[in-house]
């Protein structure tokens, strides 16, 4: 791969010119509460099957992103100790006898500096990448995310990470509004609802592209490798 170099990947709705120079791997959320057993999201009654799915997929394209020194930003939704992020309404959806803030399976739920917050083991950050903790679904919204890919000449993003149509979707979304290109691997996103994961992905893909582009990290990985 040659610095400056326009790639093709093959995906839907039609091929994406794949930018590597300027172009960052953007996880999304994969967060102990959401994919390891006893976490937040199995409390809640999820499936974590699938999300942990996406694990492996996600760790070979880090992989691949890091071995060609290419931009990694990895994302965490939560909120402040005190709560001061935390929308009345965020915290008491859902009616849980437990809920955001408080003392869940692996700390405090959803709370910066608590086990269950962070990036599971297997996709853990490295000291020269950008970690980005947002309090809502989507990674722009109250974050300095435009800022950091903006001074880093970022214009298209490989959006992974889960789940496929709440922070991905919503990340997508913001991000396609702000002018970048998003390109969603199906196998690196995860919803703990087999038909949410498919109109997820439906959404993005529809209508010509209506938010992004949909492909499978094999064909980035083969792009990668030209
Ligand atoms: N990261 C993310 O998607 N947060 C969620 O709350 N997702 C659910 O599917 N609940």
């Amino acid at each position: 791969m040659k610095a400056g170099a326009t790639l093709t990947i093959d995906a839907e709705p039609y091929e994406f010119e794949f930018s590597p120079a300027s172009c960052a791997l953007l996880i999304i959320d994969m967060q102990r509460d959401f994919l390891e057993p006893g976490g937040f999201g199995e409390m809640l009654g999820n499936d974590i099957s699938q999300l942990r799915r996406t694990i492996e997929p996600n760790r070979k394209l880090l992989a691949a992103w890091r071995a060609r020194g290419l931009p990694v930003l990895h994302t965490r939704e939560g909120h402040r100790p005190d709560l001061g992020c935390l929308p009345p309404a965020k915290k008491i959806r859902g009616r849980g006898t437990a809920t955001i803030g408080d003392r869940g399976p692996m700390g405090r739920i959803l709370v910066r500096g608590e086990t269950g917050h962070d990036i599971i083991p297997e996709l853990y950050p490295l000291p020269n990448e950008t970690v980005i903790d947002k309090p809502g679904k989507g990674a722009f919204y109250a974050t300095d995310l435009h800022a950091v890919i903006q001074n880093r000449g970022i214009k298209q993003l490989i959006v992974t990470g889960v789940t496929t149509e709440v922070c991905v979707n919503t990340t997508v979304r913001e991000a396609n509004d702000r002018g970048y290109d998003c390109l969603v691997p199906e196998d690196c996103v995860g919803s703990y609802f087999p038909e949410f994961q498919e109109a997820g992905l439906n959404m993005i893909k529809a209508q010509g592209g209506i938010f992004g582009w949909v492909s499978h990290s094999r064909h980035i990985l083969a792009a990668l490798e030209q």
